[in-house]
């Protein structure tokens, strides 16, 4: 399952586990064409808007986006969300 992920374009994803139970997990999207701090707000935004989201980092160099989130969120919904946005998550 989390293999698939990795496969959707998806940079790098961790678990983190408490008392053997997964409470958040953290993947690493690859953002393009991002370019200014109205972009990082955008994309930032409507990750937090999403069920389960817990928290958005976004770095405007890099293009990467990091989501920790819960197993309440749609990892597809994320990449919608983005792609709403007018920014591409890159594969
Ligand atoms: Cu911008």
């Amino acid at each position: 399952m989390w293999n698939d992920f990795l496969h959707k374009g998806l940079v790098s994803c961790s678990i983190n586990f408490y008392k053997g139970e997964i409470i958040t997990m953290q993947t690493t999207l690859d953002v393009s064409g991002m370019t200014c701090g109205h972009c990082e707000s955008a994309v930032k935004g409507a990750l937090e808007e999403l069920e389960g989201v817990q928290g958005v980092e976004v770095s405007l160099d890099t293009g990467k986006v990091t989501v920790i989130y819960d197993e309440s969120t749609d990892i597809e919904a994320m990449r919608e969300a983005v792609e709403e946005q007018g920014y591409d998550v890159v594969v």
